[in-house]
C-alpha cells in the first residue's frame, strides 16, 4: 500500500500539498505523522526522506520527497483520476500556478505561517507580503472566470487547488480580507471533504511547537 510521510498537520504545508492530492486520489494509503521542531524531528524524517523534508510517498521500493514530485508521480500512477485538467493546454496552466506557489511566495510563507486551527485578528502584511497576496487573488480571480468554478480548473478540483489550499488557510488564519469571487473560492476549497478531514486531524493535536507558536 502506499504509505505518505507528512509533517504534523496544524503546520506542515507542504505535507497538506502531497496529501491532499493523494486523498483527492481516493485511493488506499498509510500515513506517517511526524511532529515538527521537536529534537527528534530532523532524524525521524531521514529515516523515510533523503531530503530531510516531508512529505514524501513511498510506493514500494519507490520513494518520492517533495510534494510537487509526489502530484506528478500520483498522475502519472492514476492516470483515470484525472488530477491535472484533461485539457492540454488547461493542464499546462494548472502546472505553471502549482510551480509559481512551489517556487514562490517566500514573503507570505514567513510571515503567515501555517496554523491551520488558529485564527488571529488581521493585522496589516507588510507591502511585499500584501503584493503576492494580490498576485495570487488575481490568479484564483483569473482561473475561475476562465473556468467558471468553483475549483480553478473548474467543476473538479485538482493538483492546483491542492497547492493553493494552505493559502486559503493562512487567509483564514489570519483574517487577510479577499472579497468575490476569491472569497467564494476560498470557502469552497475549505469545505473540500479532504481539506476539512486534514483539519479535523490537526483539531485533535496536542502538540505546540514554539517555532510555530511564538
Ligand atoms: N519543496 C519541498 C519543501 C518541503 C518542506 O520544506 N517541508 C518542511 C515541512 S512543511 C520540512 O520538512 N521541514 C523539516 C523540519 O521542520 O525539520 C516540498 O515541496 O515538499
Amino acid at each position: 500500500m502506499l504509505k505518505i510521510v507528512v509533517g504534523n498537520k496544524k503546520y506542515s504545508s507542504w505535507s497538506l500539498r502531497g496529501w491532499l492530492v493523494l486523498k483527492h486520489a481516493a485511493v488506499p494509503f498509510e500515513e506517517i505523522v511526524v511532529p515538527l521542531d521537536m529534537p527528534d524531528t530532523a532524524a525521524s524524517i531521514r529515516k523515510y526522506s533523503p531530503s530531510g523534508r516531508v512529505p514524501a510517498l513511498i510506493d514500494g521500493d519507490v520513494t518520492v520527497w517533495d510534494s510537487l514530485a509526489i502530484a506528478e508521480y500520483l498522475h502519472e500512477k492514476f492516470p483515470d483520476k484525472r488530477l491535472w485538467p484533461k485539457d492540454s493546454a488547461q493542464r499546462a496552466r494548472a502546472r505553471a500556478l502549482a510551480a509559481e506557489m512551489h517556487s514562490g511566495f517566500a514573503n507570505l510563507r514567513n510571515d503567515c505561517s501555517m496554523k491551520i486551527v488558529q485564527q488571529y485578528p488581521y493585522k496589516a502584511l507588510r507591502p511585499e507580503t500584501q503584493a503576492e497576496v494580490d498576485r495570487i487573488v488575481a490568479i484564483w480571480e483569473d482561473c475561475l472566470k476562465q473556468s467558471g468554478g468553483p475549483f480553478l480548473f473548474g467543476k473538479e478540483p485538482c493538483i492546483a487547488d491542492a497547492f493553493y489550499a494552505p493559502v486559503v488557510s493562512r487567509l483564514r488564519t489570519y483574517s487577510i480580507p479577499v472579497s468575490g469571487a476569491a472569497k467564494a473560492y476560498c470557502d469552497t476549497v475549505w469545505a473540500w471533504p479532504p481539506l476539512q478531514a486534514w483539519v479535523a486531524d490537526a483539531q485533535r493535536e496536542t502538540l505546540r511547537a514554539k517555532f510555530h507558536e511564538d
